[in-house]
């Protein structure tokens, strides 16, 4: 490497070079390897839920447009992402009020964390949330939220920014109302798509998940009996991908979004793959060692596993842990890979 700098006429090149927008690439010194910059990290629960209610407090909904906290990975100051891919954000709506109407070309997921009562509308279709409850915004859908109930509600905001940004495809509208109009009943997408039969004449036309709700206790129904009647993964536990009814794919092109149970007592071993992921715990505490970072989780912390880390679960109790990676993408591109380790 060293004889291509300290040979004279090389320099002399490569300064001529570098005038005109041109490098050798002999002399490339960016790394060529998996893994991103991301690190690992956690926001936990009891620091994260006053400051939403202070967020409550300083800035309205009419104001802020969305009152979010977004996450940022201390490695990647700047970019407002929880990985390089990534984006999360935890969002509180207070009673009464309206996140009003916009669409933008970003797919978004919302989570639910914390309360009942308030709703995502997604073109004209009023889906209420309740906590363990994953909700979709499919790309380009008109999306507003509001809360008809009497507490706060808090969920945790997925999104696959990092996608149209690169592409340079970021587009976004405002709806001339705060709210939609109600144009379908409540319930209306998972009649149609989410009782395993879909429309005869169906054909997908977006790539996203036209499924609006994966309710909790079905989710949570399904690793419980999983996790009764059978053996867990060495790594994962039990662990379920959420489901594109129309495709069977992922449920975005870009993110793919599971729930894991880890019986308590559970310890994994070691794994990693390509795709950095965003985790929220659900139910119950337990370790997470990732890379060099053990993270002590209890229910409604976020935390992060960056790609091509090798990390491995402990459960305390019965565990349940949400996730979304950029696992879809990959896939759809070729790159995925996994590797287990002993
Ligand atoms: O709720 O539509 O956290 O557009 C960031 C951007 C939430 C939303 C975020 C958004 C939203």
């Amino acid at each position: 490497m060293t004889t291509a700098t300290t040979n004279p006429n090389r320099t002399e090149f490569s300064n001529d070079l570098a005038a005109l927008h041109m490098k050798p690439l002999w002399e490339r010194v960016m790394r060529l390897k998996p893994g991103t910059a991301a690190v690992p990290v956690i926001w936990r629960w009891e620091q994260a839920q006053p400051r939403l209610m202070r967020a409550a407090e300083l800035i309205t909904t009419r104001e802020a447009e969305r009152r979010v906290l977004m996450l940022e990975n201390p490695a990647l100051k700047g970019t407002t992402f929880a990985t390089t891919t990534l984006y999360a954000g935890l969002q509180v709506i207070l009673p009464g009020e309206i996140a009003r109407t916009h669409r933008h070309v970003p797919n978004a997921l919302r989570f639910i964390i914390e309360g009942e009562g308030a709703y995502s509308a997604v073109e004209g279709e009023r889906v209420m949330m309740k906590p363990g409850d994953f909700v979709t915004t499919p790309n380009w859908a008109w999306h507003d939220h509001g809360n008809v109930g009497s507490e706060p509600v808090v969920w945790l905001d997925g999104l696959d920014l990092a996608f149209p940004n690169l592409f340079g495809a970021h587009f976004r509208e405002e709806y001339p109302q705060e709210s939609q109009p109600v144009s379908h009943a409540q319930g209306e997408a998972g009649a149609r798509y989410g009782a395993n039969l879909l429309p005869a004449d169906y054909r997908p036309q977006g790539h996203a998940s036209p499924l609006l709700s994966y309710p909790y206790d079905r989710t949570r129904g399904a690793l419980e009996r999983l996790a009764r009647n059978s053996e867990p993964h060495a790594s994962h536990g039990f662990k379920l991908r959420y489901v594109n009814p129309a495709t069977g794919g992922h449920a975005f092109p870009t993110m793919a979004v599971f729930m894991q149970w880890l019986p308590k007592g559970y310890s994994g071993r070691p794994y990693r793959s390509t795709d950095g992921a965003v985790y929220c715990v659900v139910e119950g505490r337990g370790s997470a060692s990732i890379g060099e970072a053990r993270f002590d989780f209890a229910p409604h912390d976020v935390f992060v596993v960056p790609s091509w880390e090798p990390h491995q679960f402990r459960a305390d109790r019965d565990c349940v842990l949400f996730s979304y990676s950029d696992r879809a993408a990959q896939e759809a591109l070729g790159f995925w890979r996994e590797e287990t380790q002993q």
